[in-house]
């Protein structure tokens, strides 16, 4: 065969990052994510953190009490954005058709022996940067997703075509990616626990669980999949999130939602996106967790706009009296402005992106809190002394304390309103 399908996913990122930094932690239990004390959860851990069960997303606590001789650190995304970088450039030296997917993750398209390429690019990635890179390899991208997921870690795992159903039947169903756990669950309820039993039951039998998609489920549990691997797509969404020290009313997450949309904000300028849906992101003091989403017509990458539409999700759906435990903001639909096709979508706002980018200098000199969105002073430390109104919740925030957007250079000092500008109104109902 002459065309592979290459699926390179790093080992506990993060984590393996931190120990090439620091090599007397090498050999550890290492666990990234903040202080074991905070609410926070793991990022991710070394494998010898794993060992003892700690998983990503887990709380920090749990982890503490799971492992506490493990060393916790605080995620350094900076640093790891410059390592996956490094990784991302070797891969690309085998091949143009190239789809990064995660910060540490990376579809390959090769021509000739994927086999022989995906061994020199472990020991590239190995050699040059230090890390350990899982590589699965098979005729498309579900089939070398899958076989990456279980050569983990630091392993290869080769699927050639002809092997691909009968690597596949004995599989669990959970195993194949986009279905998801109620899914499956329901699937072993009507006695379907393989990939091979659930591409070979009957249509009729499926279809009160899987609806219109019994057909492509099925051709899926058989290995296929036709998607392209793209030339440089683009990853497809930045997000922040945090978890609050403690417990608060949902009418008084607006500071912590707009150091988020700063953070998200500059992250998206740094690497030249705008995005064109926003999601937020709350998970109640009981744990449950909603998201909603809204499109928008024009494409932004400015604080106060992310704040704007982050802002009016919350008063939409989310009740100002409830108790919130997480806060997030996604930005997604994202556009590169190297696409030559996306350029029109942002014509005449050049002035508000020097302005960004001007926030963006500032904050690369003094640091994240130099500079920044009123609204995050409402409820907390002032800058430099100077009082923003904070009686008000978000959904009552008085005309002076309206969060400016990086147009306004000084917290609280007059500048342009969150809201979007006409032509830039959010379109589309609201999303589960
Ligand atoms: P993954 O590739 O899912 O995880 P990993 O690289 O840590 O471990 P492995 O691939 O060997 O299973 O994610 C890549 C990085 O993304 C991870 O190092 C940290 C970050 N991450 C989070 O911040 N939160 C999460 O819930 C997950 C899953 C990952
Ligand atoms: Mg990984």
């Amino acid at each position: 065969m002459d065309r592979w399908v290459l699926h390179c996913d790093l080992d506990a990122f993060f984590a393996a990052v931190e120990q090439l930094d620091r090599p007397e932690l090498a050999g550890r239990p290492v666990i990234v994510g903040g202080d074991p004390a905070s609410r926070g959860v793991v990022a991710t851990c070394s494998y010898e953190a794993r060992a003892f069960g700690v998983r990503s997303a887990m709380p920090l606590a749990q982890a503490r009490r799971l492992c506490p001789q493990a060393v916790f650190l605080p995620v350094r995304r900076e640093r790891y954005e410059e390592v996956s970088r490094r990784v991302m450039a070797i891969l690309a030296r085998e091949s143009p058709v190239l789809e990064p997917v995660s910060i540490d993750e990376a579809y390959l398209e090769v021509r000739g022996d994927g086999p022989a390429t995906a061994r020199r690019l472990r020991e590239a990635v190995r050699r040059e940067v230090g890390l350990a890179m899982t590589v699965g390899v098979g005729p498309n991208r579900l089939v070398a997703k899958m076989a990456c997921q279980m050569a983990k870690p630091d392993g290869l795992l080769v699927v050639p075509p002809d092997a691909v159903e009968r690597w596949l039947a004995p599989q669990p169903v959970d195993a194949l990616p986009g279905l998801g756990p109620v899914t499956a669950a329901r699937l072993r309820r009507l006695g379907i626990e393989t990939l091979g039993q659930l591409a070979t039951a009957h249509p009729a039998r499926l279809h009160p669980v899987l609806k219109s998609r019994v057909a492509e489920v099925q051709a899926r549990a058989r290995g296929w999949d036709p998607r392209p691997v793209g030339a440089g797509a683009p990853v497809r969404s930045f997000s922040e999130e945090r978890t609050l020290a403690r417990d608060r009313r949902a009418g008084q997450v607006l500071p912590v939602l707009a150091e988020l949309c700063e953070e998200l904000g500059s992250r998206l300028r740094r690497h030249g996106y705008r995005a064109t849906q926003v999601t937020l992101k709350v998970r109640y003091a009981d744990f449950t967790t909603i998201t909603r989403s809204r499109s928008l017509e024009q494409p932004v990458c400015g604080d106060g706009e992310l704040l704007a539409v982050a802002r009016e999700l919350l008063e939409r759906h989310v009740p100002a009296g409830r108790w919130v435990r997480l806060v997030g903001v996604a930005a997604g639909g994202l556009v590169h402005r190297q696409d030559p096709q996306q350029l029109q979508l942002w014509p005449g706002d050049q002035r508000a992106q020097r302005l960004a980018e001007a926030v963006d200098r500032v904050r690369g000199r003094f640091g994240p809190s130099a500079i920044g969105l009123a609204a995050r002073w409402l409820h907390q430390g002032r800058p430099q002394g100077r009082r923003v109104p904070s009686e008000h919740g978000p959904a009552g925030l008085p005309g002076g304390g309206r969060p400016v957007s990086p147009a306004g250079p000084t917290p609280g000092a007059r500048g342009a309103p969150v809201e979007p500008a006409p032509g830039r109104r959010p379109r589309g109902g609201a999303q589960r």
